[in-house]
Order: structure tokens, then C-alpha cells, then sequence
């Protein structure tokens, strides 16, 4: 399959691959199958929900969260991620898409999306329906959707190819995906990332329910790095922790009025239904709230 035209073009960059919300670029100048110097990651203003994206784009959502990814990268000092510095050598970022993209270092990513829970909540309630597990972890029986777990639990997903539905596996399915030693790095780190940024977002009025980190193996030192667009509302469940505590379970932060709205007014066959307007505004809202209750500074 070839990749799709991205919306963007960057003078310099050659477009390589295109996600559902973000679109990937390589400097011009990389060899067939050379590693890249480092890699272009542009974030759009489209959103997707159920698989599809969706019609018309969240105005301004691809700042906004590359804003976020960035802020959380700054909160988890002593964690390595792969943002770098521009430098001479790489081609200049366009002023237009500053805001909204990273230059990256190009890592050895593992084929595992690490998946932490702090409660039940998507995928993990419907196994927890079936099973009384998450991904092989056993958890209480009686809990509800929304509950809070008694601990935080690392629910890894194997990173399908292009086109096919990750799949929940368990932590022994990781140890002979990348071995005993990384598996458990992953895991550790994972769930340390989870702590950290549920405490400072539980700071600030805001539960994270759950999130989904990717890593890869740095070739140049050997360390193991966050990478990917970290702790945003397209990779993470976001509540507000006073409708939470007034009973409210479903109602999350942004994203989930486009989810809600959709599972109302469409039987999930075909082509999904145009967003309206006022879904569209309200969603921009709750992306700018989250961010301003996040970091304390007024987004644009
Ligand atoms: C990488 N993706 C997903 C991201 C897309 C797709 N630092 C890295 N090194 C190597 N590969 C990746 C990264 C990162 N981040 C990430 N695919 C490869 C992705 C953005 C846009 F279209």
C-alpha cells in the first residue's frame, strides 16, 4: 500500500507516511534505506473516532496538542524522549507548521503499545465483561465501568500492521515479542510515566484514566526512549475529576463529545455522518480547557 498524499508538504522534507491524524517526513535528502538524520512529525487538524476520520477537522487541534505532548515531555524530566533540536544539518521546519510539529530522532521502535489503566474504562471494561481480566491480569469482581482499579495496571497492545486493529496481549506475549529484559523496562517505565503524570494532572482537577505510550531503542546510546505524541487527548482518556466525583462515568474531556455525538446519530455502517457545528466548537473548547487546566497557560 502506498501512502497516502498528505495535506501538508514541507520544502526539504519528503513525505513518508500518513496516520489517521498526523503525517510523517523524512529529510530530502535520505538514502533509500538509510536511517534518517530524523524524522518530521506533523500533526493535523483531523480527528477520528471509531476507526474513521471524520468531517470537518477540530480547528486548531494539532497545535494544541503538539502543544501538550510537548508540555508533558518538559514535566517527565529523567525520562529520554526523542525530541531534538533543529540544527544546520536538518532541513528548516516551515513557520507554519512550527506550532504544530516535532523533529524527532529516528528510534528502533518496539512493535508494543504500552497501555496503562488507572480505571476501567473502553476496551479494557469490555474484556473486564468477559473475562474478569485485563490482558491476562485477574481484577476484583463487582467493578463497574469508570471504576477506579485498585492499582494501576500495564495492558500492552500488539502495534498491528497498517490497516488492522491493534491487539490486547498479555505481559509473557511482550517477553517473547522483544525479550524478558526490555518487556519489563517497558512495563516499569510505562507505569511510572502513569504515576507521575496522573498526580500532576489529579493537581489540576483532571483524571487520567488511561493512555498509551510507544518506545524505541535509541541507536546511538542503547536507551530506551519515550517517542510518539505523549499524554494528548488522542492518545490518553481525560475526565474531569468533579463530574467524576459527582457520579458522571462516560462524559470525558473532548474527545468524547465526538464519540458520544457519533454512537447517537450513526449505526457505525458506511461513512460516518458530517460533524455539526456546535460539536465541532464545543470540542475545540474542551481541548483548549484541558490544555489551559493542564499547564495553567491560556492557549490561543
Ligand atoms: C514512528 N510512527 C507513528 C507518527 C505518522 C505515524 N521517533 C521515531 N522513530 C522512528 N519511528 C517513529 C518515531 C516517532 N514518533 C512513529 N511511525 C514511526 C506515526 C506520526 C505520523 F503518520
Amino acid at each position: 500500500m502506498s501512502a497516502p498524499t498528505a495535506s501538508v508538504t514541507a520544502p526539504g522534507w519528503r513525505h513518508v507516511y500518513s496516520g489517521k491524524v498526523r503525517d510523517l517526513f523524512v529529510p530530502e535528502e535520505t538514502a533509500p534505506d538509510a536511517r534518517p538524520a530524523a524524522l518530521l512529525v506533523v500533526a493535523s487538524d483531523r480527528v477520528s473516532a471509531f476507526d474513521h476520520v471524520l468531517e470537518p477537522g477540530i480547528h486548531g487541534k494539532g497545535e494544541l496538542l503538539t502543544t501538550l505532548s510537548r508540555w508533558w515531555f518538559h514535566q517527565l524530566s529523567g525520562v529520554p524522549n526523542h525530541l531534538i533540536t533543529e540544527t544546520d544539518a536538518l532541513p528548516p521546519v516551515p513557520e507554519e507548521l512550527a506550532g504544530r510539529s516535532m523533529v524527532v530522532r529516528s528510534l528502533d521502535m518496539f512493535p508494543i503499545e504500552c497501555v496503562v489503566r488507572g480505571y476501567l474504562s473502553g476496551s479494557g471494561w469490555k474484556e473486564y465483561q468477559a473475562t474478569q481480566s485485563v490482558c491476562g491480569i485477574a481484577l476484583p469482581a463487582g467493578l463497574h465501568d469508570g471504576d477506579r482499579l485498585p492499582e494501576p495496571i500495564y495492558t500492552p497492545a500488539y502495534k498491528a500492521p497498517l490497516g488492522e486493529h491493534d491487539e490486547n496481549i498479555s505481559f509473557e506475549r511482550t517477553v517473547e515479542l522483544v525479550g524478558q529484559g526490555d518487556a519489563a523496562a517497558l512495563r516499569d517505565l510505562s507505569l511510572d510515566i502513569y504515576r507521575r503524570a496522573a498526580t500532576i494532572a489529579e493537581a489540576r482537577g483532571v483524571i487520567l484514566a488511561d493512555t498509551k505510550f510507544e518506545f524505541g531503542r535509541d541507536p546511538e546510546t542503547g536507551a530506551i526512549t519515550l517517542a510518539d505524541e505523549v499524554l494528548t487527548s488522542d492518545s490518553s482518556r481525560y475526565w474531569d475529576a468533579s463530574a467524576y466525583d459527582s457520579g458522571e462515568r462516560t462524559a470525558s474531556f473532548d474527545k468524547q463529545i465526538v464519540r458520544n455525538w457519533l454512537a447517537a446519530n450513526w449505526d457505525q455502517t458506511g461513512t460516518p455522518p458530517t460533524l455539526p457545528h456546535e460539536i465541532v466548537e464545543q470540542t475545540v473548547l474542551r481541548y483548549r480547557e484541558l490544555l489551559e487546566r493542564l499547564t495553567g497557560t491560556h492557549p490561543l
